[in-house]
């Protein structure tokens, strides 16, 4: 499954092979999105085709949703789930308390409905994933299409009186188009620098009526697993 590896993917490898180890029989897991987290399906894929591994996977999108079937995991909705044993999800940064930002993927709102449906929620990512502050990587905000630029100006305005460095939201696209999230809505790209209160920026984020969730994932994660180019592995 891994043929010779460049380190970033050995390290991305490492942290998931380690978490599938999680999966019990029997659970109910919600599949994160990326290409760590696609790691981790192609594990259970295999623990699922050779050990007999009883589980299913509530996916985070579409994408994960048709490689999950791919290698033979039963997909259900969270829905259908109702509930889930755990989580395992890759992310953009992880702080030393676990908050996270998530949403490079542009599976944010999934991601977090489905991480907040879960007993547990264990992030898996390489070392430079790891930051002193958040708010280098963009943080993404999910807004709805009507009227997305009033909701832009809203959100940098909100930003004045928050504790960030840069106050710029742009719109993320793909192509000419803006891109288009699994749930029809657009994405904002906050360049936000450093985060000096991510609970306050995510709570006021979420209070703007065009905002339908923002990619702080705060006191949502349990565990990150960290990989290394060099195959070690590290649990916080
Ligand atoms: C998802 O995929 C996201 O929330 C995050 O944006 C991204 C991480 O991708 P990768 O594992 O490819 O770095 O987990």
């Amino acid at each position: 499954m891994t043929g010779e590896l460049s380190p970033i993917d050995k390290a991305k490898f490492v942290a998931a092979r380690r978490a599938a180890d999680l999966v019990e029989d029997g659970m109910r897991v919600g599949l994160g999105t990326g290409s760590t987290a696609a790691w981790l399906v192609r594990c259970l894929g295999e623990m699922v085709r050779q050990d007999g591994l009883k589980l299913r996977g509530v996916p985070t999108s579409t994408r994960t949703a048709e490689l999950a079937r791919s290698v033979g995991i039963e997909v259900i909705s969270l829905d259908e789930a109702k509930w889930l044993d755990l989580t395992i999800d890759g992310a953009d940064e992880f702080d030393a308390d676990l908050n996270l930002i998530k949403g490079g993927g542009g599976a944010l709102l999934q991601e977090k409905i489905v991480a907040t449906a879960s007993d547990h929620m264990v992030v898996i990512a390489d070392a430079a994933k790891e930051v002193e502050a958040l708010g280098n990587f963009p943080l993404p905000v999910e807004v709805i299409p009507f009227g997305w630029q009033t909701t832009q100006s809203l959100v940098e305005e909100t930003l004045v009186s928050m504790d960030v460095m840069g106050r710029t939201a742009t719109l993320r696209m793909n192509g000419h188009e803006p891109y288009v999230t699994d749930e029809g809505n657009h994405i904002l790209d906050l360049h936000l620098g450093r985060i000096g209160n991510p609970r306050q920026v995510a709570m006021m984020l979420n209070q703007i009526p065009g905002v339908v969730e923002n990619g702080l994932f705060i006191d949502i994660c349990d565990t990150v697993i960290i990989g290394y180019g060099d195959g070690r592995v590290e649990t916080r």
